[in-house]
Order: C-alpha cells, then sequence, then structure tokens
C-alpha cells in the first residue's frame, strides 16, 4: 500500500472507447478489475442506494407541496457517488459539490441533520444561513457544500497538500460535475496537483448535463479524462453506473495518493435522470428519448440483478426496506418541519471569540424590535 513503485491498474484509460467497467447491465461480473466484496458489504451499499434514491423522491415531494425551498438530488448518480465515498479510508476527507447528500450520509451524517438542514432549521449544522442542500459534518470529515462551480476542488488540493506537508497519511477527495471541467478552479487545481503530487483524488462526475448545457458544447476534448493528461495527473474513465468499478477505481487512486505518487482525476461516466434541481424543468431542453439508453443502466436495478444472481437479498427483504425507509423519512420529515428556526441571536455567533459591542448592540435592538408571527408559535 505504501510502496512508492505502485503503478496504477487504470491510467491508460482516458478515450472514448477505453472505460472500466466490472458489473454487465445484466448483472453478471467481469472478474479482472472486481473489488471483492463480501455479501454483507454489497447488500449494505444497496440498502444505502435504495436509501439515497428515496430520499430524494421524499424531498422533492416536500418541495412540491412548498414544505422546502429547494433540492438538488443525485437521481441516476447513485453508484458513482456512494462507491467513490465507500473506497474511501477512515481519514480521509471529502470536499462535496452539491449532489453527494448519499456519501455524507454513508460517512456518518446523521439523517436527521440532513432533514435539518433541508427545513434550516435550529439544529441544521449550518444554522439555517443557506439554501437547503448546503451542510457540512465534520465528523464525516465532509466539508461544506460547494455551490458556486469548482470552489471545492482547488480547497480538496491545498487540504491534500497541507496534508503532505504535515506527513500525514490521507486523501482528500474531490466531486464535481464535467461543467466544473470548464472552471478556473479546475485548472488551478488539477495544475498545483500535478506539479505538488498532492494526494487528491478528483471524481468528476460526467452526467451529461450542465443545467442545460450538453457535454457536446462543454468541451471540444474527446473526453474529460484526457483533461488530467495535460497536467500530469493519471485519469480514468469509468462506468459511473457501476458500483463494483467505481470502488475500485476509487481505492486504486487511493493506494496512489496514500504512495505518494500524487493525484489521479477519474471521469465516472453516469446521467443525470432527473432536473439539474427542483428549480429546474429539463422538459423544455431535454428529449426525454434520451434517457431511455440509461435506463438499463439504472445503478440500482443493476446491483439488485447481481444480488437476485447471488439470492443475497430477496424482493421480499426489499420490500420491507423500503417500507421501513418509508416510515423512517415520515417521522424525521416531521420532527424536522416541527423544530423552530434558529434563535435571533444566533445570527451574530461564531464570528468573533467575544462579541464587539457594535454587534452587541446590533443584536439588543433587533430582539427589541417588531417581529412578524411565526409559523412556530
Ligand atoms: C461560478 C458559478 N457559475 C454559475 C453557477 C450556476 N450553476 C449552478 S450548477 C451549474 C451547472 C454545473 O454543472 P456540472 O458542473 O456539470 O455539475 P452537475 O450539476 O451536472 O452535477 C451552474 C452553471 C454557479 N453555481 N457557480
Amino acid at each position: 500500500m505504501t510502496s512508492a513503485a505502485h503503478e496504477s491498474m487504470f491510467t491508460a484509460s482516458v478515450h472514448d472507447d477505453d472505460v472500466v467497467r466490472v458489473l454487465g447491465t445484466d448483472g453478471t461480473l467481469d472478474a479482472r478489475n472486481d473489488p471483492g466484496l463480501s455479501p454483507e458489504e454489497v447488500v449494505h451499499l444497496y440498502r444505502h442506494m435504495v436509501l439515497t434514491r428515496l430520499v430524494d423522491d421524499r424531498l422533492v415531494t416536500l418541495q412540491r407541496q412548498g414544505r422546502i425551498g429547494f433540492h438538488i438530488g443525485s437521481l441516476g448518480e447513485e453508484a458513482a457517488i456512494i462507491g467513490s465515498a465507500y473506497a474511501l479510508r477512515k481519514q480521509d476527507w471529502l470536499f462535496p459539490c452539491y449532489r453527494e447528500f448519499g456519501a455524507a450520509l454513508l460517512r456518518g451524517m446523521p439523517l436527521e441533520r440532513y432533514l435539518d438542514n433541508m427545513f434550516g432549521n435550529a439544529n441544521d449544522p449550518v444554522k439555517g444561513r443557506q439554501m437547503p442542500d448546503h451542510y457540512t459534518c465534520k465528523a464525516a470529515q465532509f466539508g461544506s457544500v460547494s455551490s458556486p462551480i469548482g470552489t471545492q476542488i482547488t480547497q480538496a488540493v491545498g487540504f491534500a497538500w497541507a496534508a503532505k506537508i504535515q506527513k500525514q497519511d490521507l486523501v482528500a477527495l474531490t466531486y464535481f460535475g464535467e461543467g466544473a471541467t470548464s472552471s478556473n478552479e479546475f485548472h488551478n487545481g488539477l495544475n498545483f496537483a500535478g506539479v505538488f503530487k498532492t494526494p487528491t483524488v478528483f471524481i468528476c462526475r460526467n452526467n451529461g448535463w450542465a443545467i442545460s448545457v450538453p457535454t457536446e458544447r462543454q468541451t471540444a476534448s474527446r473526453t474529460f479524462a484526457e483533461k488530467g493528461i495535460a497536467y500530469g495527473v493519471p485519469s480514468v474513465r469509468v462506468d459511473g453506473n457501476d458500483l463494483f468499478a467505481v470502488i475500485a477505481v476509487t481505492r486504486d487512486a487511493i493506494r496512489r495518493a496514500s504512495a505518494g505518487e500524487g493525484s489521479t482525476l477519474i471521469e465516472a461516466i453516469t446521467y443525470r435522470m432527473g432536473g439539474h434541481s427542483t428549480s429546474d424543468d429539463p422538459t423544455r431542453y431535454r428529449d426525454k428519448s434520451l434517457l431511455d439508453p440509461w435506463a438499463d443502466r439504472d445503478p440500482l436495478a443493476r446491483i439488485k440483478r447481481y444480488l437476485d444472481k447471488q439470492g443475497w437479498f430477496t424482493d421480499a427483504e426489499e420490500q420491507k426496506l423500503r417500507t421501513e425507509i418509508d416510515a423512517r423519512l415520515r417521522d424525521l420529515v416531521e420532527a424536522s418541519e416541527k423544530t423552530p428556526p434558529p434563535s435571533l441571536e444566533s445570527m451574530f455567533e461564531d464570528v468573533y471569540a467575544e462579541q464587539p459591542w457594535h454587534l452587541r448592540e446590533q443584536c439588543a435592538e433587533l430582539l427589541a424590535g417588531p417581529r412578524a408571527p411565526s409559523a412556530h408559535h
């Protein structure tokens, strides 16, 4: 694992026809790159993918009912997100984009806190100061959600560089969409990572769209992975709807980073099956027929076919799981929705160790001022 001579198994795969794949769409397995998960691990990850999808469904419904303001989901991208997060070691850190709540939950963020963020209530980890789906979880080593495109890329590189200077064996993994490869931060981050061999894993979720911009309008490069080669960053294309392949390539990238061999760019080829967010209507710019080829590659259905073949998770167990998650979500949503908003004075916290006089004065004035009636009283 720490051998400086470790060679990546996958780094040649940057071209169109060169994609790492383990799990066939029919549920068969190619043993060559199989990460060798136990039956318990596969079932655990499948259950988590189902949870993620049901959370997505529920949040879209809540937004449509006007109970939360916004949601940005991961429909169709679950394997790319959960597989890569699963490959991380405990000490590693994650610098998210905005679609990776499944990774935060997998790494130990309580579902309660995530839902509190959706309602911006008093238990929201960011105290209601941000939009829904902008959270953080230090205990899960999950940085703050970055919605300005690409900013998390340079944060991850800086973090990894600091770890390298301090001789800590940790890797910073960052997620971004293929649209972010057109940002300055992508250039700055990959260039720096290439020169200084920082222990960073770049996961480019190539989901076909940057809101309404399709990949062919995003770049004239043949692939997104080949952009890494220009920076001297070994790169690989992987079937992002194949949980096993994503785990295998991410583990390999982590091994290389941990061995001092620097960063890897992983292009995970997947598809955004839903809108960009609940504020978007993809039927305005995307023909429905474009979804058809991807339905067959659905990351959850694919694992389920494999589980069926192995006899590891029955339809009855699946039904039971879905019923349990539904009930749990109903209870947790009810609790989060009932929780009052953060206190007004919390707005003045967290900047100064000792609050300066003018903020104390402003806070007192605010508390004494007229209030609109609160929905919670
Ligand atoms: C600097 C900046 N410009 C524009 C936006 C508006 N915006 C939000 S998401 C997005 C598209 C991002 O696409 P991509 O990077 O492919 O990620 P995806 O949403 O597909 O996961 C845009 C243009 C932004 N958040 N930040």
